[in-house]
């Protein structure tokens, strides 16, 4: 009876697994009211009117602002809702996501 090892030879890693994170990110564009962008940014991601104005402003002046980080399928489902807020009232408005790094 030599050679039996009883002790598992191998041990499980305890690894937690943490979501990646996407970010939700508002593009400018020349024709969407800022008034409305503010509104959109404060709905949507409930930002508060000061929050709303600096990420707009941002996305005004350098063309992209990133507005939030959520797990993929919020922002996904955060980017669809505003950009389809801004067809409705007929601007082109746009949210898009992109995986954090
Ligand atoms: N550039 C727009 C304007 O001057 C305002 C605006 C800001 C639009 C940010 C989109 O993501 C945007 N009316």
């Amino acid at each position: 009876m030599a050679g039996i090892e009883l002790r598992p030879q191998t041990r499980a890693k305890p690894k937690t697994q943490r979501p990646k994170l996407h970010k939700v990110i508002l593009v400018n564009d020349d024709f969407t009211p800022r008034e409305f962008v503010v509104r959109v940014l404060k709905a949507e991601f409930r930002l508060s009117e000061d929050q709303a104005y600096r990420v707009m402003i941002t996305a005004h002046r350098r063309g992209v602002c990133v507005v939030a980080v959520f797990t993929r399928d919020v922002a996904e489902t955060k980017a669809t809702r505003a950009t389809d807020a801004g067809k409705a009232a007929g601007y082109p408005l746009l949210f898009t996501t992109e995986p954090e790094e």
